[in-house]
């Protein structure tokens, strides 16, 4: 429990079986449940996991890969049906420092936030520890995201250390939410859609020696060029011309002297200018 809320942590994993274990162990006692999803690894990632002896601790296993967002989709849906009141994302390949996990409850804890992320960016030595190839790709990424998503506040858009509510979860189309690397950029612009509170906290920044990284650039840059167009547009859709759709549709009911909500006029004139006003 944090601060009086039950909180579940979600461990994504494909063949994670050298940092399984220790990514397990090192999920702060507060946690009242650990979710592992197995994403249909090829190695002992499930029962290497099953071996940590954690408490309240299950493992779900997909039965083909299916990629990152739908492991972490997986786990959301399996918190809920445990009742958690925030679900925390851990990936399995230990890169989240268990330290910053107060830090990213607080916010939500404090009732200022539906969703935290972390920012390692707000960490001077993301420039030291981060790869290269990683910084470079990572902020360009920012930047698209904060434009796709409607969040100008926000960077980091790939750090996948996230808290959520419960509310929110409930309030987004889970089904809906891009499958592979680009979910985070897409869960960000449905967050926006149902005007979600979003915070960043720092986070350390954890590229350990025997990192290893699923992120091909060559199999990545195209479904996430993709994915950041699609989000975009649905949420532009979303935010913009549904609502207008749906006005007009009321406004003109209205008009035939129809039960129908006062809505404002989407065209009321010209705007007075100051000196005739
Ligand atoms: N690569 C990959 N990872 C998956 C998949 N399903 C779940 N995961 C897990 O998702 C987490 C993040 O994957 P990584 O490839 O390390 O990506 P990342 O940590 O965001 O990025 P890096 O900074 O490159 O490490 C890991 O714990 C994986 O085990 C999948 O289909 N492919
Ligand atoms: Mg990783």
């Amino acid at each position: 429990m944090f601060r009086g809320l039950s909180v579940a942590v979600v461990v994504p994993a494909f063949n994670e079986e050298r940092a399984i274990k220790r990514a397990i162990r090192s999920i702060p006692g507060l946690v009242d449940r650990i979710i592992v999803v197995d994403d249909a690894s090829h190695d002992r990632t499930s029962s290497l996991a099953t071996r940590s002896r954690r408490r309240s601790l299950e493992i779900v296993r997909h039965e083909a890969n299916r990629g990152v967002g739908a492991a972490i989709i997986t786990g959301y849906r399996r918190a809920l049906a445990l009742g958690s009141d925030v679900v925390v994302v851990m990936a399995g390949d230990g890169q989240m420092d268990p330290a910053d996990l107060p830090a990213l409850l607080e916010p939500i804890a404090s009732g200022r936030a539906d969703y935290v992320k972390g920012n390692r960016f707000l960490r001077r030595e993301v420039f030291r520890v981060m790869p290269k190839a990683r910084l470079v790709g990572n902020v360009l990424l920012s930047l698209a995201t904060r434009l796709v998503s409607g969040y100008w506040h926000l960077f980091d858009s790939q750090c996948g250390y996230t808290a959520i509510t419960r509310r929110t979860l409930e309030e987004i189309d889970l089904d809906r939410v891009f499958a592979r690397y680009g979910y985070p950029n897409d869960l960000l612009a449905r967050l926006h859609a149902i005007g979600a509170r979003v915070e960043d906290v720092p986070v350390r920044p954890v590229y350990g020696p025997g990192w290893k990284s699923g992120i091909r650039l060559r199999t990545v840059f195209y479904p996430i060029a993709w994915v950041l167009l699609r989000a975009l547009a649905w949420r532009l859709c979303a935010e913009w011309v549904l609502p207008r759709k749906r006005a007009l549709g009321r406004s003109h009911l209205a008009d035939d002297g129809l039960p129908g909500d006062s809505v404002p006029a989407l065209n009321p004139g010209p705007i007075p200018r100051r000196h005739e006003a």
